[in-house]
């Protein structure tokens, strides 16, 4: 039997929930963890891994599904990375979304590198506590996939491998004994995390990912062996892996050493060409999800949910790329096409590359990832969408988890296709209607033919795809056939209520069986009905408009309230997913229950509306505050809740500055900095992010004809040069080049003309290097990741002359000076060592009223402060804004000390930096820092405060 663990917090809400479940439970005879059968399709479906801290639970899988206590489970995942969201108060409203929009489940990777500062040294705490996060999710009453890695790709620096992992011996990602050690070390701490946490012991987590994308290079005892570990330290949920870009991509670690229970399939069918968002249409592969083991389900381990924004196009143009259209044609073929019941999406909410957590290849600041949530944590008509089909994922879950593929009807029209999947045990038909041509633009009709006797007529008008039901059940309807599609149905209050939408101005027609002519009422809109008694077809037709209501009774059937909507109108629908309960209007329900009478919501408002819940109760309590309500003729109650109130966010005046970068000054006193005379590399002397410095001296021949320096940054990177204070210019640091010329003598082309020497003079050169963070290891050869940062060469041409160099970089180094913020939150410029970052008021520098123009050659802080008084019970998201980006400088961004991001010209489009909540001060004083780097004389722009996002919240 499963251990029972005992946890420690109390969690009011699991309680009730718990003692449900156990009831259901105990009812359906699962409590023993014995196989149980099957749960009959039509029972409301999709336990959620919630609920009873106390239960073991067991999992399994068969070709369809995962099955969870003997019960089928359908996975409906996005992926959330934490370490993007820099405040756990923020995981909770993140994740809540996440439910409200109909998934299941989150998927998380785990970056070791923002937990392991320095060999041996791990931290689990404030921003980085991930055991916390796993209690969230619980709480949120979601299923985890855990992706500890322990390479992640993800676009983060090292693609999650820590920087101090570059100066250990033996290849990363490969069964090496030096790698080995490593690794060992971070899933011995990560997995003591995880393993309480399986669903096994009563947790959320479900599937335990290995690896990723791991195609190039592979070393089959090294997959084994991260799965023999976590084998053996606890876990026993099955093993996953997601492999690249459809099957073609080889291994799949399906089979032979190194395999794992589930493998799966990483699919981005859209590609990452943003600046294209018009044009493109699935140049990446048809987007089907391939079947990769017999006895496994098939698993779409990271299908695309954004895109990066690769060439700065921005991410609106992203979120363009991979809308509605897009959701509908390749989430809908896949889901019918494949038969695959795990789907992830990537990402659901991608968040901020604060600090230097960025891969400066592929990200700059913001990953947003027009994802269906902004970065700024804002729904989007994505999350509509999302919500639309996460809503029905969920709803048809008990069908949908065992299905096979099966005769389609037939369309009469050569444009239009269909394809279908049957659950074996039901009859229930999903048929897929799209395009025949994937990128056809246009607006077709056919004539469905079921080979029974029975058509239906259906439309598609420009890029688009339906799931249409036939001899589908629900509560005690029997649903024939419709071409409108469905979002959800629910039973409350002693009928069954069920929400059909179509596009808007589209035809539907849905058929219903019922025993003999049952009575009905168009309650509003419009609708023709009729009934044939052969086939005991009830027949509805009606047009997509607003929202059709029609109340059905008799006929031998409950009740019906059928809901046929437009895409917007459903889109204003939330359902509960543990009560059921269906509410419209609002701008996010959280929970919903009906408890003595009451329907208790916590929900929250972007304006004053409606809303409208349909439930037997007779009361509304919305937030803990009672809402006067009437009863429809629908028989919900309606009711009308506040907004928020308006905020003004303060304006940032008040700036004072002070200049800084004396390292660049002769006479500055370096004799504590370390010398590197060994290697010039910055890892090498534990300085693994952010700006370097470096100072060489050297005795003048006199014959020196110039200074050629080569230091590599990353992508986006700069380094500026100076010679006996005097500023020589800048250059362009070398970025991450594949194969011709070799990695690490990819050269930053900087030649620079010194001052005139005299032989025997001494002459200090100081040179500032961004090191805009670390590339990932895709190809796992050690190449890209291994690529140093800093100063690579130095030469003084007709020179015999020696440089002895000394670097200095983050504050403490590996030894970190600020634990709280971590290992990338800092660099080494002297402002950020010396604290003008943080939000107490500088204990040095000369600061002055803020002059708006800098010099080429400098670096100049600017300071303020401003006053929040944001109103109680309410959610404002608050960004800092930019104008056009400058090219003459670069500045880093402080908000009470995080570095929030990185702007300039050189570095990316974006202009709007989100200030995550947790970082703020509601209700007092904040701290705005910025760091100008000058490459040129140019005007510094300062930002203003902006309103990304008003809700009154629950
Ligand atoms: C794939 C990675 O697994 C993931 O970490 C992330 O990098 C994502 O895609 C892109 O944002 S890699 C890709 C080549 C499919």
């Amino acid at each position: 039997m499963h251990p029972l663990v005992t946890r420690r917090h109390a969690r009011p809400r699991r309680a009730l929930a718990a003692l449900l479940a156990l009831a259901a439970a105990a009812c359906l005879g699962l409590v023993s963890g014995a196989p149980a059968p099957e749960r009959a399709p039509e029972a409301r479906p999709q336990p959620v891994a919630r609920a009873d801290a106390r239960t073991a639970h067991t999992v399994s899988y068969d070709r369809h599904s995962l099955i969870v206590d003997g019960e089928r489970v359908l996975l409906q995942g996005a992926e959330f990375h934490y370490f993007r969201l820099p405040s756990p108060d923020t995981w909770r409203d993140v994740l809540e979304k996440y439910k409200a929009a109909g998934f299941n489940t989150v998927s998380l990777y785990f970056h070791w590198g923002y937990h392991s500062p320095k060999r041996g040294v791990y931290d689990f705490s404030g921003v980085r506590d991930v055991d916390r996060l796993l209690d969230v999710v619980e709480d949120v009453g979601l299923y985890a996939v855990v992706r500890p890695g322990p390479y992640i790709n993800a676009e983060t620096s090292g693609g999650g491998l820590p920087a101090w992992l570059k100066t250990v011996e033996g290849r990363a990602r490969s069964s090496d004994a030096g790698y080995t050690a490593a690794y060992r070390e971070w899933l011995t701490e990560i997995n003591r995390i995880i393993v309480p946490h399986q669903v096994t012991r009563g947790g959320p987590v479900v599937l335990y990912n290995v690896e990723n994308e791991y195609a190039q290079n592979t070393d089959a005892q090294y997959m084994q062996d991260l799965q023999d570990l976590a084998h053996a330290q606890g876990v026993d949920v099955p093993v996953t892996h997601n492999q690249c870009c459809q099957a073609s991509w080889t291994p799949h670690w399906a089979e032979g050493l190194g395999a794992v229970d589930i493998p799966g399939l990483d699919d981005y069918p859209q590609s990452f060409e943003c600046q294209n968002a018009d044009t493109v249409w699935g140049p990446w592969g048809d987007g089907i999800t391939r079947r990769l083991k017999a006895d496994a389900p098939v698993y779409a381990a990271e299908y695309q949910g954004g895109a990066i924004d690769l060439n700065n196009a921005g991410y609106e143009a992203c979120r363009k790329l991979t809308g509605p259209a897009y959701m509908k044609y390749f989430y809908k073929s896949n889901l019918i096409r494949s038969g695959a019941t795990l789907f992830s999406y990537y990402m659901g909410f991608g968040g901020t590359n604060w600090g230097y957590l960025a891969q400066p290849n592929d990200v700059y600041t913001s990953y947003d990832y027009g994802a269906m949530i902004t970065e700024d944590r804002q729904l989007t008509e994505k999350y509509d969408e999302f919500k639309l089909q996460s809503h029905f994922l969920r709803a048809a879950a008990g069908q949908l988890a065992k299905t096979d593929e099966a005769a389609a009807p037939a369309s009469d029209n050569p444009a239009l296709e269909t394809a279908a999947r049957v659950n074996p045990d039901t009859g229930a038909r999903f048929t897929l209607l799209r395009h025949a041509d994937p990128p056809a633009t246009t607006d077709d009709s056919a004539v469905l033919d079921y080979g029974d006797g029975r058509t239906l007529p259906v439309r598609l008008d420009g890029r688009d795809a339906k799931v249409l039901l036939s001899d589908y059940a629900f509560g005690g309807q029997r649903l024939a056939l419709s071409s409108s599609e469905l979002m959800t149905h629910t039973s409350a209050g002693g009928r069954d209520v069920a929400l059909l939408y179509g596009r808007e101005g589209e035809a539907g027609r849905t058929v219903l069986e019922y025993g003999s002519r049952p009575g009905v009422e168009v309650l509003d809109g419009a609708a023709d009905v009729s009934y044939a008694r052969e086939g005991d077809a009830l027949t509805l037709d009606y047009v997509h408009e607003d929202l059709t209501r029609v109340r059905i009774t008799g006929g031998g059937r409950p009740p019906l309230l059928l809901l046929l909507g437009t895409d917007a109108t459903a889109a204003e629908f939330w359902q509960d997913a543990e009560s059921g309960l269906l509410v419209r209007g609002t701008a996010l329900l959280r929970d919903g229950a009906v408890r003595g009478g009451t329907a208790l919501l916590r929900a929250d408002t972007e304006r004053a509306g409606e809303v409208e819940v349909f439930t037997g109760a007779g009361r509304l309590a919305v937030n803990g505050d009672r809402v006067p309500v009437r009863r429809t003729a629908s028989g919900s109650l309606l009711g009308s809740l506040p907004g928020p109130r308006a905020v003004e966010p303060p304006e940032l005046t008040g700036w004072r500055a002070a200049a800084e970068a004396p390292e660049a000054r002769p006479d500055f006193d370096d004799s504590r900095w370390r010398a590197a005379d060994r290697t010039l590399h910055a890892d090498d002397h534990g300085f693994h992010h952010g700006s370097l410095w470096y100072r060489g001296r050297f005795t003048a021949t006199g014959a020196e004809t110039g200074l050629k320096l080569n230091a590599i940054t990353g992508r986006r990177g700069i380094y500026q040069v100076w010679a006996d204070g005097r500023y020589l210019g800048s250059a362009q640091g070398g970025v991450q080049a594949d194969s011709d010329p070799p990695v690490n003598e990819d050269p930053g082309p900087g030649a620079f003309t010194l001052p005139d020497t005299a032989p025997g003079e001494e002459v200090v050169v100081a040179v500032l290097v961004q090191n805009m963070g670390h590339n990932d290891d895709w190809i796992a050869d050690d190449t890209r990741f291994k690529q140093p940062r800093g100063l690579v060469r130095a030469e003084l041409p007709g020179s015999a002359a020696d440089i002895a160099w000394r670097i200095q970089g983050t504050r403490g180094g590996e030894d970190l000076a600020d634990t709280e913020r971590g290992p990338f939150n800092n660099g080494g410029l002297y402002g950020e060592r010396h604290g003008w970052h943080l939000p107490q008021a500088p204990a040095s520098g000369d600061w002055r009223r803020s002059r708006p123009d800098v010099e080429g050659g400098t670096v100049t802080w600017y300071r303020t402060s401003f006053r929040l008084g944001l109103p109680h019970g309410q959610d404002t998201a608050l960004a800092l804004r930019f104008g056009e980006p400058p090219a003459g400088h670069r500045l880093l961004m402080y908000v009470n000390g995080w570095n929030v991001g990185q702007y300039g010209a050189g570095i990316g489009p974006q202009r709007d930096f989100t200030l995550p909540a947790g970082l703020l001060r509601d209700d007092g004083r904040n701290t705005v820092a910025l760091a100008v780097v000058a490459e040129d004389d140019s005007a510094v722009r300062l930002p203003s405060l902006v309103v990304k996002g008003n809700h009154r919240t629950g």
